[in-house]
Protein backbone atom coordinates (compact mmCIF):
# COMPACT_ATOMS: atom_id res chain seq x y z
CA UNK A 1 0.00 0.00 0.00
CA UNK A 2 2.97 2.18 0.82
CA UNK A 3 4.51 1.41 -2.44
CA UNK A 4 1.31 2.14 -4.05
CA UNK A 5 1.25 5.57 -2.43
CA UNK A 6 4.61 6.54 -3.00
CA UNK A 7 3.88 5.78 -6.96
CA UNK A 8 1.35 7.83 -6.92
CA UNK A 9 2.83 10.46 -4.84
CA UNK A 10 6.06 10.08 -7.77
CA UNK A 11 3.48 10.13 -11.09
CA UNK A 12 1.28 13.21 -9.15
CA UNK A 13 4.64 15.01 -9.36
CA UNK A 14 6.02 14.46 -13.02
CA UNK A 15 2.01 15.69 -13.84
CA UNK A 16 2.62 18.87 -12.03
CA UNK A 17 6.24 19.36 -13.36
CA UNK A 18 4.71 18.53 -17.29
CA UNK A 19 1.79 20.89 -16.75
CA UNK A 20 4.51 23.74 -15.73
CA UNK A 21 6.45 22.52 -18.98
CA UNK A 22 3.15 22.80 -20.79
CA UNK A 23 1.44 26.14 -19.76
CA UNK A 24 0.47 28.18 -22.67
CA UNK A 25 1.51 25.56 -24.94
CA UNK A 26 -1.44 23.15 -25.15
CA UNK A 27 -4.87 23.06 -24.91
CA UNK A 28 -6.51 24.99 -22.08
CA UNK A 29 -9.24 22.68 -21.05
CA UNK A 30 -7.06 19.84 -21.24
CA UNK A 31 -4.60 21.24 -18.85
CA UNK A 32 -7.44 22.84 -16.58
CA UNK A 33 -8.83 19.37 -16.54
CA UNK A 34 -4.91 18.46 -15.47
CA UNK A 35 -4.60 20.84 -12.57
CA UNK A 36 -8.16 19.66 -11.66
CA UNK A 37 -6.83 16.32 -11.20
CA UNK A 38 -4.08 17.08 -9.57
CA UNK A 39 -5.05 19.55 -7.16
CA UNK A 40 -7.92 16.78 -6.10
CA UNK A 41 -5.37 14.00 -5.39
CA UNK A 42 -3.37 16.27 -3.60
CA UNK A 43 -6.11 17.31 -1.58
CA UNK A 44 -7.58 13.99 -0.55
CA UNK A 45 -4.30 12.45 -0.02
CA UNK A 46 -3.53 15.18 2.18
CA UNK A 47 -6.63 15.48 4.37
CA UNK A 48 -6.92 11.39 5.11
CA UNK A 49 -5.07 9.20 3.66
CA UNK A 50 -6.86 6.35 5.56
CA UNK A 51 -10.48 6.96 5.83
CA UNK A 52 -12.03 5.30 2.53
CA UNK A 53 -15.05 7.19 1.32
CA UNK A 54 -17.74 4.90 -0.57
CA UNK A 55 -21.37 6.43 -1.93
CA UNK A 56 -24.44 4.90 -2.60
CA UNK A 57 -25.73 7.13 -5.67
CA UNK A 58 -28.50 6.51 -8.60
CA UNK A 59 -31.81 7.41 -9.69
CA UNK A 60 -34.81 8.16 -7.27
CA UNK A 61 -36.70 5.59 -5.87
CA UNK A 62 -34.11 3.03 -6.07
CA UNK A 63 -33.39 2.10 -2.70
CA UNK A 64 -30.86 4.41 -1.95
CA UNK A 65 -31.55 5.27 1.34
CA UNK A 66 -33.11 2.51 2.30
CA UNK A 67 -29.55 0.54 1.43
CA UNK A 68 -27.68 3.56 3.43
CA UNK A 69 -30.08 2.63 6.38
CA UNK A 70 -29.76 -1.18 6.06
CA UNK A 71 -25.80 -0.76 5.53
CA UNK A 72 -25.11 1.66 8.68
CA UNK A 73 -27.54 -0.46 11.14
CA UNK A 74 -29.06 3.53 11.12
CA UNK A 75 -32.03 5.07 10.21
CA UNK A 76 -30.41 8.49 9.22
CA UNK A 77 -31.64 8.58 5.93
CA UNK A 78 -35.35 9.14 5.44
CA UNK A 79 -36.47 6.40 3.29
CA UNK A 80 -39.48 7.16 0.66
CA UNK A 81 -39.21 10.71 0.97
CA UNK A 82 -38.39 13.05 -2.33
CA UNK A 83 -36.54 16.45 -0.91
CA UNK A 84 -36.82 18.52 -3.58
CA UNK A 85 -35.89 21.25 -1.07
CA UNK A 86 -32.74 19.99 0.35
CA UNK A 87 -29.70 18.90 -1.84
CA UNK A 88 -27.92 17.34 1.08
CA UNK A 89 -25.76 14.40 0.78
CA UNK A 90 -25.57 12.62 4.11
CA UNK A 91 -22.61 10.78 5.77
CA UNK A 92 -22.11 7.95 8.19
CA UNK A 93 -18.63 7.40 9.76
CA UNK A 94 -17.77 4.49 12.52
CA UNK A 95 -15.50 4.83 15.80
CA UNK A 96 -14.81 7.64 18.24
CA UNK A 97 -14.64 10.45 16.43
CA UNK A 98 -16.42 11.91 12.69
CA UNK A 99 -13.02 12.68 10.41
CA UNK A 100 -14.67 16.26 10.41
CA UNK A 101 -12.40 17.95 8.12
CA UNK A 102 -12.47 15.14 5.64
CA UNK A 103 -15.89 15.69 5.38
CA UNK A 104 -15.66 19.46 5.53
CA UNK A 105 -13.77 18.56 2.07
CA UNK A 106 -16.67 16.24 1.21
CA UNK A 107 -18.77 19.43 2.07
CA UNK A 108 -21.09 17.47 3.44
CA UNK A 109 -22.94 18.84 6.33
CA UNK A 110 -25.45 16.14 7.89
CA UNK A 111 -23.05 13.51 9.19
CA UNK A 112 -23.63 10.98 11.53
CA UNK A 113 -21.36 8.84 14.08
CA UNK A 114 -21.49 5.12 14.76
CA UNK A 115 -19.95 4.28 17.77
CA UNK A 116 -20.19 0.92 17.71
CA UNK A 117 -18.16 -0.66 14.73
CA UNK A 118 -18.53 -3.28 12.89
CA UNK A 119 -15.72 -5.56 11.24
CA UNK A 120 -13.97 -3.67 8.46
CA UNK A 121 -15.68 -1.06 8.67
CA UNK A 122 -13.21 1.19 10.86
CA UNK A 123 -12.13 3.70 8.23
CA UNK A 124 -15.48 3.62 6.37
CA UNK A 125 -16.86 6.88 5.73
CA UNK A 126 -20.69 5.85 4.15
CA UNK A 127 -22.45 8.20 1.88
CA UNK A 128 -25.99 8.88 0.38
CA UNK A 129 -26.28 10.61 -2.14
CA UNK A 130 -29.03 12.86 -3.62
CA UNK A 131 -30.76 11.91 -7.17
CA UNK A 132 -28.86 12.05 -9.63
CA UNK A 133 -32.41 12.64 -11.61
CA UNK A 134 -34.29 14.94 -9.54
CA UNK A 135 -35.78 17.59 -10.91
CA UNK A 136 -33.41 20.07 -8.84
CA UNK A 137 -30.51 20.90 -10.73
CA UNK A 138 -28.48 21.57 -7.29
CA UNK A 139 -28.68 17.67 -6.38
CA UNK A 140 -27.20 17.11 -9.44
CA UNK A 141 -24.50 19.51 -9.12
CA UNK A 142 -23.61 17.55 -5.95
CA UNK A 143 -23.79 14.55 -7.21
CA UNK A 144 -21.69 15.14 -10.41
CA UNK A 145 -19.28 17.03 -7.93
CA UNK A 146 -19.13 14.04 -5.25
CA UNK A 147 -18.95 11.10 -7.63
CA UNK A 148 -15.53 12.90 -8.64
CA UNK A 149 -13.80 13.10 -5.50
CA UNK A 150 -15.13 10.04 -3.35
CA UNK A 151 -13.46 6.21 -3.39
CA UNK A 152 -15.10 3.82 -4.35
CA UNK A 153 -19.13 3.95 -5.81
CA UNK A 154 -21.31 1.78 -5.28
CA UNK A 155 -24.52 2.12 -8.15
CA UNK A 156 -27.86 1.07 -6.25
CA UNK A 157 -30.41 0.31 -9.20
CA UNK A 158 -33.59 -1.61 -9.38
CA UNK A 159 -35.54 -3.63 -11.97
CA UNK A 160 -36.79 -0.95 -13.54
CA UNK A 161 -34.43 1.70 -13.84
CA UNK A 162 -31.33 -0.37 -14.34
CA UNK A 163 -31.06 0.09 -17.96
CA UNK A 164 -31.43 3.95 -17.30
CA UNK A 165 -29.67 5.95 -20.38
CA UNK A 166 -28.74 8.87 -18.31
CA UNK A 167 -26.61 6.43 -15.56
CA UNK A 168 -24.93 4.57 -18.67
CA UNK A 169 -24.21 7.34 -20.78
CA UNK A 170 -24.02 9.99 -18.12
CA UNK A 171 -21.68 8.28 -15.33
CA UNK A 172 -21.08 4.78 -15.97
CA UNK A 173 -18.78 5.04 -19.38
CA UNK A 174 -17.36 8.04 -18.99
CA UNK A 175 -15.87 6.66 -15.83
CA UNK A 176 -14.95 3.05 -16.74
CA UNK A 177 -11.54 4.25 -16.03
CA UNK A 178 -12.64 3.30 -12.45
CA UNK A 179 -14.66 0.36 -12.84
CA UNK A 180 -12.68 -1.60 -10.24
CA UNK A 181 -13.67 0.79 -7.77
CA UNK A 182 -17.37 1.07 -8.32
CA UNK A 183 -19.95 -1.83 -8.19
CA UNK A 184 -23.85 -2.01 -8.73
CA UNK A 185 -26.62 -2.79 -6.20
CA UNK A 186 -29.60 -4.88 -8.26
CA UNK A 187 -31.72 -3.69 -5.53
CA UNK A 188 -35.79 -4.56 -5.18
CA UNK A 189 -34.23 -7.99 -6.12
CA UNK A 190 -37.66 -9.08 -4.35
CA UNK A 191 -39.53 -7.79 -7.08
CA UNK A 192 -38.96 -10.51 -9.59
CA UNK A 193 -39.13 -13.60 -9.68
CA UNK A 194 -35.50 -15.89 -9.99
CA UNK A 195 -35.85 -16.18 -13.50
CA UNK A 196 -36.58 -12.57 -14.37
CA UNK A 197 -33.94 -11.24 -12.02
CA UNK A 198 -31.41 -13.22 -13.73
CA UNK A 199 -32.12 -12.03 -16.74
CA UNK A 200 -32.13 -8.28 -15.66
CA UNK A 201 -28.55 -8.95 -14.12
CA UNK A 202 -26.94 -10.51 -17.30
CA UNK A 203 -28.64 -7.48 -19.48
CA UNK A 204 -26.98 -5.42 -17.18
CA UNK A 205 -23.41 -7.23 -16.65
CA UNK A 206 -23.78 -7.09 -20.66
CA UNK A 207 -24.60 -3.40 -20.63
CA UNK A 208 -21.44 -3.19 -18.22
CA UNK A 209 -19.50 -5.43 -20.34
CA UNK A 210 -19.97 -3.16 -23.36
CA UNK A 211 -19.45 0.16 -21.64
CA UNK A 212 -16.09 -0.84 -20.30
CA UNK A 213 -16.66 -2.03 -17.25
CA UNK A 214 -15.81 -5.33 -16.89
CA UNK A 215 -14.33 -4.82 -13.60
CA UNK A 216 -17.60 -3.63 -11.76
CA UNK A 217 -19.16 -6.33 -10.05
CA UNK A 218 -22.75 -7.11 -9.80
CA UNK A 219 -24.58 -7.92 -6.20
CA UNK A 220 -28.03 -8.46 -6.12
CA UNK A 221 -30.12 -7.08 -2.71
CA UNK A 222 -33.58 -6.14 -1.19
CA UNK A 223 -32.90 -3.45 1.31
CA UNK A 224 -36.47 -3.30 2.41
CA UNK A 225 -36.20 -7.04 3.62
CA UNK A 226 -32.16 -6.98 4.02
CA UNK A 227 -31.48 -9.31 1.47
CA UNK A 228 -28.17 -9.36 -0.02
CA UNK A 229 -26.87 -6.70 2.37
CA UNK A 230 -23.82 -8.70 4.11
CA UNK A 231 -22.35 -10.22 1.06
CA UNK A 232 -22.20 -6.40 0.42
CA UNK A 233 -20.91 -5.57 3.55
CA UNK A 234 -18.31 -8.08 3.17
CA UNK A 235 -16.99 -6.52 -0.59
CA UNK A 236 -17.56 -2.94 1.48
CA UNK A 237 -15.37 -3.88 3.85
CA UNK A 238 -13.01 -5.98 1.91
CA UNK A 239 -12.11 -2.54 -0.32
CA UNK A 240 -11.53 -0.63 2.92
CA UNK A 241 -9.32 -3.10 4.29
CA UNK A 242 -7.38 -3.05 1.18
CA UNK A 243 -6.92 0.30 1.89
CA UNK A 244 -6.36 0.57 -1.93
CA UNK A 245 -9.46 2.23 -3.16
CA UNK A 246 -8.68 5.78 -2.69
CA UNK A 247 -4.56 5.29 -4.42
CA UNK A 248 -6.46 3.16 -7.06
CA UNK A 249 -8.82 5.70 -7.83
CA UNK A 250 -6.90 8.51 -7.67
CA UNK A 251 -4.21 6.62 -10.17
CA UNK A 252 -6.47 5.72 -12.43
CA UNK A 253 -7.84 9.82 -12.52
CA UNK A 254 -4.11 10.63 -13.07
CA UNK A 255 -3.34 8.21 -15.49
CA UNK A 256 -6.84 9.17 -17.90
CA UNK A 257 -5.52 12.79 -17.38
CA UNK A 258 -1.69 11.91 -18.31
CA UNK A 259 -2.92 10.23 -21.17
CA UNK A 260 -5.04 13.13 -22.43
CA UNK A 261 -1.99 15.39 -21.92
CA UNK A 262 0.37 13.06 -23.77
CA UNK A 263 -2.40 12.90 -26.50
CA UNK A 264 -2.19 16.94 -27.28
CA UNK A 265 1.77 17.07 -26.55
CA UNK A 266 2.08 14.05 -28.85
CA UNK A 267 5.38 12.11 -29.40
CA UNK A 268 7.76 13.94 -31.87
CA UNK A 269 10.87 13.63 -30.99
CA UNK A 270 12.34 17.11 -32.40
CA UNK A 271 16.35 17.34 -32.95
CA UNK A 272 18.77 20.45 -33.61
CA UNK A 273 20.51 18.86 -36.26
CA UNK A 274 23.52 20.51 -37.65
CA UNK A 275 22.48 21.28 -40.88
CA UNK A 276 19.73 23.59 -39.62
CA UNK A 277 22.06 25.30 -37.58
CA UNK A 278 24.66 25.35 -40.75
CA UNK A 279 21.98 26.66 -43.25
CA UNK A 280 20.72 29.27 -40.27
CA UNK A 281 24.29 30.73 -39.68
CA UNK A 282 24.56 30.82 -43.57
CA UNK A 283 21.55 32.53 -43.75
CA UNK A 284 22.23 35.14 -41.50
CA UNK A 285 25.48 36.06 -42.99
CA UNK A 286 23.94 36.25 -46.27
CA UNK A 287 21.26 38.89 -44.68
CA UNK A 288 24.78 40.68 -43.17
CA UNK A 289 26.25 40.88 -46.42
CA UNK A 290 29.01 38.44 -45.53
CA UNK A 291 29.37 37.41 -48.93
CA UNK A 292 30.12 40.94 -50.60
CA UNK A 293 32.62 42.11 -47.52
CA UNK A 294 34.47 39.52 -47.93
CA UNK A 295 34.71 40.04 -51.60
CA UNK A 296 35.79 43.57 -50.78
CA UNK A 297 38.27 42.82 -48.45
CA UNK A 298 39.66 40.14 -50.96
CA UNK A 299 39.56 43.10 -54.21
CA UNK A 300 40.92 45.46 -51.51
CA UNK A 301 43.95 43.73 -51.06
CA UNK A 302 44.37 42.77 -54.91
CA UNK A 303 43.96 46.41 -55.44
CA UNK A 304 46.73 47.79 -52.87
CA UNK A 305 49.21 44.65 -53.68
CA UNK A 306 49.00 45.40 -57.02
CA UNK A 307 49.70 48.69 -55.96
CA UNK A 308 53.01 47.85 -53.97
CA UNK A 309 54.11 45.20 -55.82
CA UNK A 310 53.54 46.67 -59.85
CA UNK A 311 56.12 48.83 -61.80
CA UNK A 312 56.16 51.91 -60.38
CA UNK A 313 55.90 53.48 -63.85
CA UNK A 314 53.14 52.27 -65.11
CA UNK A 315 51.23 50.73 -61.87
CA UNK A 316 47.88 52.43 -60.89
CA UNK A 317 48.07 54.12 -57.40
CA UNK A 318 46.14 52.87 -54.85
CA UNK A 319 43.53 55.62 -53.67
CA UNK A 320 41.51 55.73 -50.62
CA UNK A 321 38.45 56.27 -52.52
CA UNK A 322 39.58 52.79 -54.32
CA UNK A 323 38.68 50.94 -51.14
CA UNK A 324 36.54 48.08 -52.10
CA UNK A 325 35.11 48.10 -48.31
CA UNK A 326 34.74 51.66 -48.68
CA UNK A 327 32.23 51.27 -51.64
CA UNK A 328 30.97 48.61 -49.82
CA UNK A 329 29.87 50.43 -46.65
CA UNK A 330 28.92 52.96 -48.91
CA UNK A 331 26.57 50.65 -50.39
CA UNK A 332 25.12 49.29 -47.54
CA UNK A 333 24.61 52.60 -45.57
CA UNK A 334 21.68 54.56 -47.09
CA UNK A 335 21.28 55.03 -43.35
CA UNK A 336 23.80 57.05 -41.22
CA UNK A 337 26.78 55.71 -39.77
CA UNK A 338 27.05 51.79 -38.73
CA UNK A 339 23.32 51.35 -40.05
CA UNK A 340 23.83 48.20 -42.50
CA UNK A 341 20.41 48.69 -43.76
CA UNK A 342 18.12 45.46 -42.26
CA UNK A 343 15.66 47.85 -43.05
CA UNK A 344 16.37 47.27 -46.90
CA UNK A 345 13.60 44.55 -47.98
CA UNK A 346 15.76 42.12 -49.30
CA UNK A 347 17.89 41.81 -46.02
CA UNK A 348 15.25 42.02 -43.84
CA UNK A 349 13.37 39.19 -45.95
CA UNK A 350 16.44 37.37 -45.65
CA UNK A 351 16.98 37.55 -41.81
CA UNK A 352 13.54 36.81 -41.51
CA UNK A 353 13.32 33.81 -43.70
CA UNK A 354 16.49 32.22 -42.34
CA UNK A 355 14.52 32.54 -38.66
CA UNK A 356 11.66 30.80 -39.94
CA UNK A 357 13.07 28.21 -42.12
CA UNK A 358 15.74 27.52 -38.75
CA UNK A 359 12.41 27.00 -36.09
CA UNK A 360 10.45 25.40 -39.40
CA UNK A 361 12.96 22.47 -40.16
CA UNK A 362 13.64 21.79 -36.09
CA UNK A 363 10.24 22.01 -34.91
CA UNK A 364 9.11 19.29 -37.41
CA UNK A 365 5.72 18.02 -36.24
CA UNK A 366 5.56 19.01 -33.28
CA UNK A 367 2.44 20.43 -32.07
CA UNK A 368 1.09 23.36 -33.98
CA UNK A 369 1.21 25.49 -30.20
CA UNK A 370 4.52 23.96 -29.63
CA UNK A 371 5.45 24.51 -32.80
CA UNK A 372 4.55 28.40 -32.36
CA UNK A 373 6.52 28.79 -29.23
CA UNK A 374 9.54 27.33 -31.12
CA UNK A 375 9.15 29.97 -33.80
CA UNK A 376 8.80 32.57 -31.06
CA UNK A 377 11.79 31.43 -29.00
CA UNK A 378 13.79 31.74 -32.40
CA UNK A 379 12.73 35.43 -33.03
CA UNK A 380 12.92 36.00 -29.31
CA UNK A 381 15.77 38.11 -29.34
CA UNK A 382 15.96 39.27 -33.15
CA UNK A 383 16.27 42.68 -32.07
CA UNK A 384 20.06 41.03 -30.74
CA UNK A 385 20.64 39.36 -33.88
CA UNK A 386 20.11 42.56 -36.63
CA UNK A 387 22.39 44.90 -33.77
CA UNK A 388 24.97 42.61 -33.08
CA UNK A 389 25.13 41.07 -37.04
CA UNK A 390 24.72 45.30 -38.11
CA UNK A 391 27.98 45.79 -36.20
CA UNK A 392 30.14 42.80 -37.60
CA UNK A 393 28.93 44.07 -41.26
CA UNK A 394 29.79 47.77 -40.33
CA UNK A 395 33.47 47.04 -38.41
CA UNK A 396 36.00 47.16 -40.98
CA UNK A 397 38.55 44.39 -40.84
CA UNK A 398 41.40 45.48 -38.30
CA UNK A 399 43.73 47.07 -41.11
CA UNK A 400 46.05 44.66 -42.75
CA UNK A 401 49.75 45.03 -42.81
CA UNK A 402 50.96 44.74 -45.98
CA UNK A 403 52.93 41.38 -46.29
CA UNK A 404 56.72 41.37 -45.70
CA UNK A 405 57.08 39.62 -49.41
CA UNK A 406 55.23 42.74 -50.57
CA UNK A 407 58.03 44.75 -49.63
CA UNK A 408 60.45 43.12 -50.81
CA UNK A 409 59.00 43.56 -54.02
CA UNK A 410 58.37 47.02 -52.93
CA UNK A 411 62.67 47.35 -52.76
CA UNK A 412 63.51 45.65 -55.94
CA UNK A 413 61.46 47.71 -58.23
CA UNK A 414 63.09 50.36 -56.13
CA UNK A 415 66.65 49.57 -57.08
CA UNK A 416 65.41 48.87 -60.72
CA UNK A 417 63.63 52.60 -61.00
CA UNK A 418 67.37 53.55 -59.58
CA UNK A 419 69.38 51.89 -62.32
CA UNK A 420 66.97 52.84 -65.01
CA UNK A 421 67.36 56.46 -63.83
CA UNK A 422 71.15 55.72 -63.35
CA UNK A 423 71.77 54.76 -67.00
CA UNK A 424 70.08 57.63 -68.30
CA UNK A 425 71.60 60.23 -66.29
CA UNK A 426 75.14 58.19 -67.45
CA UNK A 427 74.00 58.18 -71.25
CA UNK A 428 73.05 61.93 -71.03
CA UNK A 429 76.01 62.63 -69.03
CA UNK A 430 78.18 62.59 -72.05
CA UNK A 431 76.75 64.82 -74.71
CA UNK A 432 75.96 67.77 -71.58
CA UNK A 433 79.54 67.44 -69.77
CA UNK A 434 81.32 67.67 -73.51
CA UNK A 435 78.84 70.84 -73.87
CA UNK A 436 79.82 72.41 -71.04
CA UNK A 437 83.44 71.94 -71.86
CA UNK A 438 84.05 69.02 -69.35
CA UNK A 439 85.86 65.62 -70.04
CA UNK A 440 83.15 63.11 -70.66
CA UNK A 441 83.06 59.91 -67.97
CA UNK A 442 85.15 56.67 -69.20
CA UNK A 443 83.64 54.41 -71.06
CA UNK A 444 82.50 51.34 -69.46
CA UNK A 445 81.68 48.28 -71.47
CA UNK A 446 80.15 45.12 -70.17
CA UNK A 447 80.24 42.54 -72.27
CA UNK A 448 80.61 44.70 -75.60
CA UNK A 449 77.72 46.40 -74.45
CA UNK A 450 78.10 49.98 -72.77
CA UNK A 451 77.37 49.85 -69.07
CA UNK A 452 74.29 52.84 -68.63
CA UNK A 453 72.58 50.67 -71.38
CA UNK A 454 72.85 47.62 -68.96
CA UNK A 455 71.48 50.18 -66.85
CA UNK A 456 68.58 51.13 -68.34
CA UNK A 457 67.50 48.32 -69.99
CA UNK A 458 67.94 45.72 -67.34
CA UNK A 459 66.38 48.00 -65.20
CA UNK A 460 62.96 47.67 -67.24
CA UNK A 461 63.58 44.10 -67.76
CA UNK A 462 63.40 43.03 -64.26
CA UNK A 463 60.95 45.93 -62.98
CA UNK A 464 58.13 44.89 -65.27
CA UNK A 465 59.21 41.29 -64.86
CA UNK A 466 58.70 42.06 -60.71
CA UNK A 467 55.40 43.62 -61.39
CA UNK A 468 53.99 40.50 -63.64
CA UNK A 469 55.53 37.89 -61.47
CA UNK A 470 53.82 40.07 -58.30
CA UNK A 471 50.76 40.21 -59.88
CA UNK A 472 50.72 36.36 -60.60
CA UNK A 473 50.71 36.11 -56.86
CA UNK A 474 49.07 38.33 -55.78
CA UNK A 475 45.66 36.74 -57.72
CA UNK A 476 45.39 33.70 -56.01
CA UNK A 477 46.80 35.02 -52.64
CA UNK A 478 43.85 37.42 -53.06
CA UNK A 479 41.34 34.54 -53.51
CA UNK A 480 42.77 33.04 -49.98
CA UNK A 481 42.03 36.39 -48.73
CA UNK A 482 38.90 36.45 -49.95
CA UNK A 483 38.24 32.79 -48.21
CA UNK A 484 39.93 33.22 -44.86
CA UNK A 485 37.74 36.75 -44.49
CA UNK A 486 34.57 34.67 -45.27
CA UNK A 487 35.51 32.14 -42.48
CA UNK A 488 36.54 34.95 -40.29
CA UNK A 489 33.21 36.65 -40.54
CA UNK A 490 31.26 33.47 -40.42
CA UNK A 491 32.76 32.69 -37.35
CA UNK A 492 31.25 35.83 -35.77
CA UNK A 493 28.10 35.28 -37.31
CA UNK A 494 28.05 31.97 -36.17
CA UNK A 495 28.36 33.46 -32.23
CA UNK A 496 25.26 35.69 -32.86
CA UNK A 497 23.48 32.55 -34.10
CA UNK A 498 24.11 30.36 -30.96
CA UNK A 499 23.39 33.05 -28.31
CA UNK A 500 21.02 34.60 -29.60
CA UNK A 501 18.92 32.03 -31.74
CA UNK A 502 19.92 28.58 -31.11
CA UNK A 503 20.21 28.43 -27.42
CA UNK A 504 16.54 29.89 -27.02
CA UNK A 505 15.39 27.63 -29.36
CA UNK A 506 16.95 24.45 -27.96
CA UNK A 507 15.21 25.89 -24.57
CA UNK A 508 12.13 25.16 -26.26
CA UNK A 509 12.96 21.99 -27.90
CA UNK A 510 14.69 21.16 -24.33
CA UNK A 511 10.98 21.55 -22.48
CA UNK A 512 8.89 19.86 -24.65
CA UNK A 513 10.99 16.58 -24.62
CA UNK A 514 10.99 17.31 -20.58
CA UNK A 515 7.69 17.38 -21.27
CA UNK A 516 7.08 14.44 -22.99
CA UNK A 517 8.84 12.70 -20.55
CA UNK A 518 7.32 13.22 -17.46
CA UNK A 519 4.06 13.01 -19.05
CA UNK A 520 4.83 9.22 -20.02
CA UNK A 521 6.30 8.55 -16.42
CA UNK A 522 2.85 9.83 -15.04
CA UNK A 523 1.12 7.55 -16.91
CA UNK A 524 2.85 4.69 -16.32
N1 LIG B 1 -39.78 -3.85 -2.83
C1 LIG B 1 -38.77 -3.18 -2.39
N2 LIG B 1 -38.93 -1.88 -2.13
C2 LIG B 1 -37.86 -1.19 -1.70
C3 LIG B 1 -36.60 -1.83 -1.53
N3 LIG B 1 -35.74 -0.88 -1.10
C4 LIG B 1 -36.43 0.27 -1.01
N4 LIG B 1 -37.71 0.10 -1.36
C5 LIG B 1 -38.74 1.11 -1.42
O1 LIG B 1 -38.48 2.02 -2.45
C6 LIG B 1 -38.89 3.32 -2.10
C7 LIG B 1 -37.81 4.30 -2.27
O2 LIG B 1 -36.74 4.02 -1.36
P1 LIG B 1 -35.62 5.04 -0.98
O3 LIG B 1 -34.62 4.34 -0.17
O4 LIG B 1 -36.17 6.30 -0.48
O5 LIG B 1 -35.01 5.33 -2.40
P2 LIG B 1 -34.01 6.45 -2.83
O6 LIG B 1 -34.83 7.53 -3.49
O7 LIG B 1 -33.13 5.81 -3.83
O8 LIG B 1 -33.28 6.93 -1.65
C8 LIG B 1 -39.33 3.23 -0.66
O9 LIG B 1 -40.73 3.18 -0.62
C9 LIG B 1 -38.75 1.95 -0.17
O10 LIG B 1 -39.56 1.35 0.83
C10 LIG B 1 -36.49 -3.22 -1.81
O11 LIG B 1 -35.47 -3.84 -1.68
N5 LIG B 1 -37.61 -3.85 -2.24
MG1 LIG C 1 -33.08 8.76 -0.84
Amino acid sequence: MEERRANLARRLRALGQCVELAEGRVDITTLEHVKDVIRRAGDRAAISGEKTVVALAGPTGVGKSTLFNALSGTDFAEVGVRRPTTSNARAVAWGSALPAELLDWLEISDRHLVTEVPEGFAELVLVDLPDYDSVESEHRTVVDHLVKVVDALIWVVDPEKYADAALHDGYLRPLRDCADVMMVAFNKADALDAADLNRCVRDMRHLLDDAGLKATRIVTTAAEFGTGIDPLREVISRTVSAKVAMATRLAQEVSVAAYNLEIELGKSVPVLNRRAVTNLIDGLAESAGVPELADGIGADYLARGRAVTGWPFTARRYRKSDDPLRRYRKANAELPAGKVSFDSAVRGAKLESSLREFSDSVAGDLPAVWKQAVWEAAHSNSGAVKDQLRDIAAASLPPEKPPAWWQLFRIFQWLAVLAVIGGVLWLVSGPVLQWCGYEPLPSVYWLGIAAPLWLLVGGIVLGVAAGLIGRAVIIPAARLRTRGARRELNDRVEAVAQAQVVAAVQQELTRYSDAVRLVRAAIL
